[in-house]
């Protein structure tokens, strides 16, 4: 990888705005402030400056804008080398003809997230800081923003009070790897000298790794909860109030409601904060069979009863008429929908009045905590998540033979191979797999 050269991108989101910002790192991004702006950048201080393009008449320059020229001395700087940023009108144009210039000026394009992966190599952050610069950028709710920056800047004051899961994952490796050592000793003396109760006492110490791997792997997954959202389907008959509930709960007017039966077909979705945790909602074709269903309502039945079977939470509605098919499956939440007009089983809500809206909320908020609390599916890719089950998988079967055979020999290979999985999650060593995958969720320019 080319990480000696002079990178370029525009950080801001492109489209309309007041500002943009172009950030440049490298050995020579101060001589690419040079020639975009005609003059000296200068560490911690702002210069209100002109942009110059370099293809003006007679080989001279060209202005194309006037803002903000700040300068960054390495090691003193957001990727650990010189950086320096122009602050430009926003737009579609002049962000790129000052991107243009630096380039013309002995910069390359940054790839996406190459940024912060050059900050990363230069110690500037540890990877999991780097993950938590990206589920900031990406956070729906102040809930994941504020599990991101607990991550990514312990202490930092809008972050919950919780250990960050990097501090407890280097702990379980320093305590994985002190185990491991001690039985390597335990292997070097006699038998009879070992300490009384020495057997009992390694079994105990494996227990609480395995518990810490386990309170790691719910954290863990209540953090991909909150990067990736949950999905919550509503379903139930037609006509039941569905569209209307997913209006009411997005607080906006995303879907069509009318009196007839079967108004929606294809499913529609609306990105909502409940309790904290990011929900796509998802309002589906009303589930009904027999004669006078169409080719595309159909359809619509058919995508609605996938949604719901792949859903985290199925809210099911139902108006109280007849023909009302009972609740697919597990995980749903029974609503009795219009309970202004009639009261029902389960939670009675209105979207006409706002009546119990906030309990379903509740009831949803719930169901996500005890999903966050649960055994992930086991055909997980993350790769953290799959080291520390691996890990688990280890001890678990460790601690299983050691209790049958007491072999401190088996052992010490156990730990040693949990200990290179942990060592994978703490920057200890990490591969270059890892290390793409992260950085390809990032845009360009950070
Ligand atoms: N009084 C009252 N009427 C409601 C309520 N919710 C929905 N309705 C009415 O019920 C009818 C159907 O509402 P929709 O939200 O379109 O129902 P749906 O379940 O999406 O229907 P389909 O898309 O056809 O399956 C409309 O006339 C709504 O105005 C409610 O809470 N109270
Ligand atoms: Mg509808």
């Amino acid at each position: 990888m080319d990480r000696g050269d002079t990178i370029a991108a525009v950080s801001t989101a492109p489209g309309r705005g007041g500002v943009a910002v172009i950030r440049v790192s490298g050995p020579d991004a101060f001589e690419v402030a040079r020639r975009v702006t005609g003059r000296e950048p200068r560490p911690g201080r702002v210069a209100f400056t002109a942009f110059f393009a370099p293809d003006g008449a007679d080989g001279g320059r060209r202005a194309i804008d006037s803002g903000l020229l700040l300068a960054f001395k390495s090691p003193r700087s957001y990727t650990g080398e010189d950086v320096v940023e122009f602050q430009c009108h926003g737009g579609f144009v002049t962000p790129r003809r000052v991107l243009e210039s630096a380039l013309a000026s002995g910069a390359r394009l940054a790839r996406r997230g190459e940024f912060t992966e050059r900050a990363f190599l230069n110690g500037r952050l540890s990877f999991s800081q780097a993950e938590a610069v990206i589920d900031l950028i990406d956070a729906r709710t102040a809930r994941a923003a504020d599990a991101a920056l607990g991550e990514l800047s312990p202490g930092a004051a809008a972050a919950p009070g919780a250990t960050p899961l990097a501090s407890r994952l280097a702990a379980l490796y320093g305590a994985i790897v002190e185990l491991a050592a001690d039985i390597e000793h335990s292997l070097d003396v006699d038998e009879g000298e070992l300490a009384d109760g020495f057997a009992a006492g390694v079994a105990k110490r494996l227990a609480e790794n395995i518990e810490s791997v386990r309170g790691a792997v719910r954290r863990l997954r209540e953090k991909r909860m909150l990067r990736d959202g949950s999905l919550v389907v509503l379903a139930g008959p037609p006509n039941a109030g569905k569209s209307s509930l997913l209006n009411a709960l997005a607080g906006e007017d995303r879907a069509i409601v009318s009196a007839p039966p079967g108004t929606t077909r294809d499913a529609i979705e609306a990105w909502t904060d409940i309790g904290g945790w990011p929900v796509r909602l998802v309002d589906t074709a009303g589930l009904r069979d027999g004669d006078g269903v169409g080719e595309i309502e159909a359809e619509g039945i058919r995508r609605a009863a996938a949604l719901a079977s792949r859903a985290d939470v199925v809210v099911w509605l139902d108006d109280g008429r007849e023909g009302a098919k009972p609740p697919p499956g597990r995980g749903e939440i029974a609503v009795s929908s219009k309970c202004d007009l009639r009261r029902g089983p389960g939670l009675n809500v209105s979207s006409a009045t706002g009546e119990g809206l906030d309990a379903l909320r509740s009831a949803i908020v719930t169901r996500l905590e005890a999903l966050a609390e649960s055994e992930p599916e086991p055909d997980d890719d993350e790769t953290a998540l799959s080291a520390l089950l691996e890990t688990e998988r280890i001890l678990s079967g460790a601690a299983a033979t050691f209790a049958a055979a007491g072999d401190l020999v088996l052992l010490g290979n156990a730990l040693r191979s949990a200990s290179e999985k942990t060592g994978l999650l703490i920057g200890a060593s990490y591969t270059e797999d890892m290390l793409s995958r992260l950085f390809d969720r990032f845009c360009v320019g950070k």
